[in-house]
């Protein structure tokens, strides 16, 4: 069995209660079935937390929000700028429904989900300490977050497949330059923001979208930007780099 399945079945085990932590821009690529279900083989309550809140909008959010709610009780938060931590340390509390002892907190998802903005934005002035312990294969880090709740913080836990190279684009793992296919990442985010904020899209780069595909569109921001190659021709890879870096940045929202 793969070390990260070990990793997260151990994760599992030492933990009271555990939290998906998932991005809120694309909750469905960066949710994790095998994980889901580990968890409710376990019988151990889950929390889905919906994180980098600050990029999506609230109609989304609430969208999302409640159609997650009938997986698992689903908080959305914001790691960076502290919001809803306060209502995840109160979920956490309600959820776990554990007294007169310490509560322990495993938190699970893809790297760059935000796991660990996710569990110091819930610790903030209530840190007392952290402490590494050895799980399997990997350190864990204890993180003490104050009133009974003790955070498990796992480095990436769960691996990119071979084909998931756009969602490593998405998540920003790799940087636009290390992409094999940096157009193919760039469509993706043009797809994904047409389907779900196009008005932001188009003001963002001042560009009007009309019934064209991705590619199109792509090239319709190379033009806007002026990324011309010699001949006049628009530079593909140029415009792809450009969107996958203000996307990686935060500067689309969806
Ligand atoms: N905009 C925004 N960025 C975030 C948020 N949480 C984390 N990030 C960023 O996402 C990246 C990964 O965060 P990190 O906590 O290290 O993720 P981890 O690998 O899951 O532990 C960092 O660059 C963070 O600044 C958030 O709520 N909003
Ligand atoms: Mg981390």
């Amino acid at each position: 069995m793969a070390s990260y399945q070990m990793l997260v079945k151990d994760v599992i085990k030492r933990a009271d209660i555990l939290l998906e932590v998932i991005d809120a821009r694309f909750p469905d690529e960066t949710r994790n079935n095998e994980v889901e279900r580990d968890v409710a083989r376990s019988k151990k309550p889950l929390i889905i937390v919906l994180n980098k809140c600050d990029l999506v909008s609230k109609e989304k959010l609430e969208e999302t929000k409640s159609r997650l709610s009938k997986i698992a009780p689903t908080v959305f938060v914001s790691g960076k700028n502290r919001f809803g931590t306060t209502m995840l340390r109160h979920k956490i509390l309600e959820t776990a429904g554990i007294k007169g002892r310490e509560i322990l907190v495993g938190s699970l998802g893809y790297p760059n989900t935000g796991k660990s903005s996710v569990i110091n934005g819930v610790a903030g002035k209530h840190k007392t300490g952290t402490s590494p312990i050895s799980g399997y294969t990997k350190v864990l880090q204890l993180v003490n977050a104050g009133s009974r709740i003790m955070f498990i913080d796992t480095p990436g836990v769960i691996p990119f497949g071979e084909n998931d190279e756009y969602i490593q684009g998405l998540l920003s793992v790799k940087d636009a330059t290390s992409l094999k296919d940096p157009i193919g990442v760039a469509m993706k985010i043009i797809e994904k923001l047409c389907a779900e904020n196009k008005t932001a899209l188009e003001s963002f780069y001042h560009i009007t979208i009309g019934g064209q595909d991705s590619y199109d569109a792509l090239i319709l921001i190379g033009k806007q930007c002026n990324f011309l190659k010699k001949k006049g021709e628009v530079d593909d890879t140029r415009a792809a780099v450009r969107i996958i870096n203000d996307w990686q940045k935060g500067l689309l929202v969806i």
